[in-house]
């Protein structure tokens, strides 16, 4: 199907129809961004002087995306384990937003989280395997490049943290057990002309590096997950009956597409601090996204408990 922009519906505009859209409304699709677990101080990447991307801007990175860049990473992986330390979660709490979203689930109205945050809480938050796509992966898993050897994610945090390069293990061992092996005397090589300084990197050449670990994200240049597509098309797109999208500059596609791809008939609320405009929300629900979830949830009558909710709210 060809994508379009919507038209609005004009029949809902107001939090109070977001709230009476949630209650009633039973195959909900939640999109998700980064803005969702910025209040546990995790920093999403577009937000400005708080983002990811303006801190790199300020250390001279004017490029940002180069440092989730598939081709960056393989060339020098250096880039990417010496600031990765700033977005890894702690994997201890989650935010009053994600416990908005298994609320939904426990409702029986959640049909599906599309989630482009790595940070894995919605695991944490107790959202269900099946009602959840990573669309752009997740730190919870690390694979070798060279010889994809999988590993939990958390083996590799303690490098990301000292911003040192997480090297594959098995790798190693393979090239201790290779070095250890007696080796066939080699005839010394007739000494060429060369630069002095280029001595080190020719003799680097011949001895084997082990594969660099990396953490499980879909970097750009990356294929999203096949489950991404399959479950958008097959089994979401023609079936939900109402859309949130949550904390998200809807920048990045495919995800950023999403929303225009739904049938018009279904009502589309957008819930984060800016304003988009590719996109024509029926709803915008301007602020952060846990006082607005917070909010919504008291207007729908619903109870909702997180520990950084004041109670009686
Ligand atoms: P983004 O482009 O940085 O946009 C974030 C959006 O959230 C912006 O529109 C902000 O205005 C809004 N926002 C920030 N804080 C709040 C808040 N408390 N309440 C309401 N709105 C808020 O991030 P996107 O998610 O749109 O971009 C997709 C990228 C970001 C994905 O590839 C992610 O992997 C990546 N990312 C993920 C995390 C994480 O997992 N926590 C952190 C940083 C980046």
């Amino acid at each position: 199907r060809a994508c379009y922009k919507r038209q609005k519906l004009v029949q809902y505009n107001t939090i109070n129809d977001a709230a009476a859209l949630l209650r009633d409304r039973k195959n909900i699709m939640v999109i998700t961004g980064a803005g969702i677990s910025t209040s546990l101080g995790i920093p999403d990447f577009r937000s400005k002087e708080t983002g990811f991307y303006s801190k790199l801007v300020e250390m001279g990175i004017n490029e940002p995306e180069i440092v989730f860049d598939i081709e960056e990473f393989d060339l020098d992986p250096r880039t990417f384990y010496t600031l990765a330390a700033d977005i890894l979660p702690d994997l201890k709490h989650y935010s009053p937003t994600h416990a908005f979203i298994r609320l939904l689930q426990d409702k029986g109205k959640l049909q599906t989280n599309y989630t482009q945050n790595i940070d894995n809480l919605e695991e944490l938050a107790g959202i269900e395997k099946e009602r959840l796509i990573q669309c752009h992966g997740s730190f919870a898993g690390a694979t070798c490049r060279k010889c994809k050897h999988k590993v939990p994610g958390a083996d590799i945090f303690a490098d990301i943290r000292a911003k040192r390069v997480s090297y594959c293990k098995p790798c190693k061992l393979q090239i201790a057990a290779a070095q250890a092996a007696p080796k066939p005397k080699k005839r010394k090589p007739m000494p060429q002309r060369r630069h002095s300084s280029s001595s080190d990197d020719d003799m680097d050449d011949d001895i084997p590096q082990p594969g660099v670990m990396k953490p499980d994200i879909t970097f750009f240049g990356e294929q999203l997950p096949n489950d991404f597509f399959t479950t958008f098309t097959d089994r979401d797109a023609n079936s939900v009956d109402l859309v949130v999208v949550i904390g998200t500059s809807l920048k990045v596609a495919p995800v950023s597409e999403m929303p225009n791809y739904l049938p018009k008939d279904i009502p589309h609320i957008y819930i984060s601090r800016d304003p988009v405009e590719h996109v024509n929300f029926d709803i915008q629900l301007l602020g952060s996204c846990d006082d607005v979830v917070v909010d919504l949830c008291r207007r729908a009558g619903w109870e909702l408990t997180h520990e950084m909710i004041p109670t009686g709210f």
